[in-house]
Order: structure tokens, then C-alpha cells, then sequence
């Protein structure tokens, strides 16, 4: 009988065992930190449930109302909205939460404050959802800048000053991923346990990926650099191989996908979206730390993601990310471009 394995199956990680054993390496730690996770890993298998009961419950359909974006909401995107938003104000530890779903920023009220800002897509991908494709939810982790009363400003600080970020994908299994500022870790969670086990300790991208992701319905749009790009993945000039082609259209499924197979995921600006379309605080940042914590990169175009300082909460910019490398040769395109028009 294999003892060592044995030992191995039954000596679980989960991860509030995992975020308490991160707690004790900080003694000053009050355990502030570790309370909002729990509260959002509650949040995360909240959705899981409603998400995979959703075909079953008649969740489905539209819910009549549209989001800031203009887009039509389904009924998943309230309620998943709607369970953040009351675990996280529950917790006791945030003071400023800012969701895809909601206009204005809320500003918790001072009895239920805590020092934490939250900025998160409740159910990204809703596009997907009707047709069981994988979705999920993305979120960082912001402190406040000092102890004074919350405004905006806040919650428009550059992704580097993220204490954590993370994404839950609501797919063939339910994973969490999540970095609190060095490396990343996968949990997956067992649903005849209740519980998210460790299943992918110290995430590192691959160098280098053989797949590209990128809606190329938009090429007609696009700009030189990400054209060109395409374009050398597609027919590549130095002999190699020519890179495949995998897009689901839901952010958290290919920037999942990347981050283990490695490769490079791009929403690029074009001609009728100069900012592109993925939004900064709850979309590009938190991929981007997690991308850059597991050995990759992310680059707007013009600079380092994480450096970007936000002027308004939905701000959108451009976003190519993934394996250093790939990132590397696309970054070469865009500097070239800018040296040529100066
Ligand atoms: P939806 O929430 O409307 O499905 O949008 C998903 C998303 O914000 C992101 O998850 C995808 O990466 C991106 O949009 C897909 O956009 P395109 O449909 O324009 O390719």
C-alpha cells in the first residue's frame, strides 16, 4: 500500500487553510485580509451553484434591464451582482466596491467599513451563458490610500498597487485562481466537500505558447502592430511552426487557458474601439497581476498594464497578455510603430 500517497489524498489543502498559512507568515497580520477572501470564495460558490443550476431553474433569460455598458443583462448577471455586493459589505472589510454592474461606485456604509477596495466583473462572458459555454468572475484587491474618508480616488490607483487579484471560471470544473502578491495558485473546488483544494500550486506561464487568442472578426479594424502580429503567427518567416488559434470570447476561459498552456491573449484597440474593449479596474488588472505573478507580461500597447493609472472606474484600454516571449515580439512591433511615426 502506498502510505505516502495515501497521505498525499488526505491531507487536503483548501484554501482557507491555504490564506491562513499565508496570514501567519505576516504576525502583524489582524486577519482583515483573510475574512475578505472567505467572504469571496463564499460569493464564488454561490454563482458555481446558480450558475450550474441555472439551465435547470429557468435562471436564463433576460432580466430586462441593461448594464452600464449598454448591454442587456441576464438574470445570472443580477444575481451573481447582488451576491457579491452583499458578501463583501458583510464582510466588514471593504469601504469602496466597484462591479461592472453597477454605474457608481458603492460607498459602504461607515458602520460596515472596513479598509479594503473592491473592484470586480461578477459574471463575465454572460454572452456565453446560454449556451453552457465556461464564464466566471474576476476580482482585485485594493487597500485604501490612507485612513481618511473613501472617494474615488481610492479605487483609481495603478493595478501595481493591487494587493491581490484573482478569477473564479465556472466551467467543465469550478477553478479559482488567485495570487496575493507572490505567485499564483489554482483551487478547485470539490463540490462534495464544499471546499476549494489546492490543485494547482505555483502557477508559472510557459515561456513561450504556441496559441494565439484574438477575435479576428475585428481584422478589418485593426492597427499595424497587432495586423502584423497576427499575421507572423499565422505564416511565420523563421521556419517555426505557425501558432493555432483558440478564442471562446470569455475572458476568464482564454486567460485560463494561457495561463497554463501558455501563449498570447490579445483584445486589441481598432478603428471603432479606440480603447479596445476590456475594462482596466476589474478586467485588465487583475489578469494582468496574475499574468506578470505567474512569469508572464501585459502590455497595452503603449506601456506595462499594471501601470496604467485609471481616470474613471469603466475605463477601457487595450490588452495583449501571456507568455513573456510572445509578449516580448508584440511589444518589438508597437515600439517599432512609435519610432517610426516620431
Ligand atoms: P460579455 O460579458 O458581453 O459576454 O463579454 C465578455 C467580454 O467582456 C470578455 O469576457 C471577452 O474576452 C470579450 O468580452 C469578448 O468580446 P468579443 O465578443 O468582442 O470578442
Amino acid at each position: 500500500m502506498d502510505h505516502e500517497a495515501d497521505a498525499h489524498r488526505t491531507d487536503l489543502m483548501t484554501i482557507t487553510r491555504f490564506v491562513l498559512n499565508e496570514q501567519s507568515k505576516h504576525p502583524e497580520s489582524r486577519g482583515d485580509f483573510s475574512i475578505l477572501l472567505s467572504h469571496i470564495v463564499l460569493g464564488c460558490k454561490f454563482v458555481c451553484s446558480a450558475v450550474n443550476k441555472a439551465g435547470l431553474a429557468k435562471l436564463i433569460g433576460l432580466a430586462g434591464e441593461t448594464n452600464v455598458q449598454g448591454e442587456e443583462q441576464k438574470k445570472l448577471d443580477v444575481l451573481s451582482n447582488d451576491v457579491f455586493v452583499k458578501a463583501l459589505i458583510s464582510s466588514g472589510r471593504t469601504c469602496i466596491l466597484v462591479s461592472e454592474e453597477d454605474e457608481e461606485a458603492i460607498f459602504v456604509e461607515p458602520s460596515k467599513r472596513g479598509k479594503y477596495c473592491v473592484v470586480f466583473d461578477p459574471l463575465d462572458g454572460s454572452s456565453n451563458i446560454d449556451c453552457g459555454v465556461s464564464i466566471g468572475t474576476i476580482f482585485g484587491i485594493y487597500m485604501m490610500k490612507d485612513s481618511h474618508e473613501p472617494t474615488l480616488d481610492d479605487v483609481l490607483q495603478p493595478g501595481n498597487n493591487m494587493l491581490a487579484a484573482g478569477y473564479c471560471m465556472y466551467g467543465s470544473s469550478c477553478t479559482l485562481v488567485l495570487s496575493t502578491g507572490s505567485g499564483v495558485n489554482g483551487f478547485t473546488l470539490d463540490p462534495s466537500l464544499g471546499e476549494f483544494i489546492l490543485t494547482h500550486p505555483d502557477i508559472k506561464i510557459p515561456k513561450k505558447g504556441k496559441i494565439y487568442s484574438v477575435n479576428e472578426g475585428n481584422a478589418k479594424n485593426w492597427d499595424g502592430p497587432t495586423a502584423k502580429y497576427v499575421e507572423k503567427c499565422k505564416f511565420p518567416k523563421d521556419g517555426s511552426s505557425p501558432k493555432s488559434l483558440r478564442y471562446i470570447g470569455s475572458m476568464v476561459a482564454d486567460v485560463h487557458r494561457t495561463l497554463l498552456y501558455g501563449g498570447i491573449f490579445m483584445y486589441p484597440r481598432d478603428k471603432k474601439s479606440p480603447n479596445g474593449k476590456l475594462r482596466v479596474l476589474y478586467e485588465v488588472f487583475p489578469m494582468s497581476f496574475l499574468m506578470e505573478q505567474a512569469g508572464g507580461q501585459s502590455f497595452t500597447g503603449k506601456q506595462r498594464a499594471l501601470d496604467l493609472v485609471p481616470k474613471k472606474i469603466h475605463e477601457r484600454s487595450p490588452i495583449f497578455l501571456g507568455s513573456y516571449d510572445d509578449v516580448e515580439e508584440i511589444k518589438a512591433l508597437f515600439y517599432a510603430a512609435e519610432e517610426k511615426k516620431e
